[in-house]
């Protein structure tokens, strides 16, 4: 059975030679595995060639770069046309917490993934995107000289010296120190005097 015929080299011109499954130039090499097909995509941009191999993009593929230093696609989720390798990363499109950085400027809390699992694992019509974290946990979640306030149980990121009341006399103050030493707690007394620490 005949392949797609080209009546030329198996050189991805045109792209159905490399993702027909056949040797249309009878040289031993079979679609993506011919020199000419690398990083020729099919018509839809699910399938590229690359080293080689036919490289699919799918849900569990999710954010994979594929580059030979001139050329770069990603694996990414389009809302109109499903996954597809693209030249671009969507603006905010993520697949993890690794692709989104910095933190947000109202909350000072740590810019990540809103995928619906912590780990990011269903990927399946994938529309995550880049979003400030909101709360904290704990003092990595927050910008630097911001700390988690754990003590009122807000859960906001506050800025080194701001001063929480809390209970009927402590009175305590964010301090760049709980950043390095998170259980160390830095006591005021009286209020708005010289920090003291406490053991
Ligand atoms: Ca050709
Ligand atoms: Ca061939
Ligand atoms: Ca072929």
């Amino acid at each position: 059975m005949w392949g797609f015929p080209s009546g030329s080299d198996e050189d991805g011109d045109p792209w159905q030679e490399c993702f027909d499954g056949h040797d249309n130039d009878c040289d031993y090499d079979r679609d993506c595995g011919n020199s000419g097909c690398e990083f020729v995509l099919n018509d839809d941009h699910t399938k590229v060639c690359f080293a080689g191999e036919e490289k699919v993009c799918d849900s569990s593929s999710c954010g994979e770069m594929i580059s030979n230093g001139i050329i770069t696609y990603y694996c990414v989720f389009d809302p109109s046309s499903g996954w597809k390798w693209s030249g671009s990363w969507p603006s905010g499109f993520c697949c993890s917490d690794d692709d989104c950085s910095g933190y947000d400027p109202d909350t000072h809390t740590k810019i990540v993934c809103d995928c619906p699992d912590s780990g990011c694992s269903k990927h399946v019509n994938n529309n995550y995107r880049c979003v400030a974290k909101g709360s904290c946990s704990d003092n990595s979640d927050c910008d630097p000289n911001y700390c988690c306030d754990t003590i009122t149980g807000s859960k906001k990121c506050k800025s080194e010296d701001t001063i929480i009341n809390y209970g009927a006399n402590l009175t305590y103050a964010i301090h760049p120190l709980d950043l390095i030493l998170p259980k160390v707690k830095l006591i005021i007394q009286p209020r708005n005097k010289k920090l003291k620490q406490l053991t």
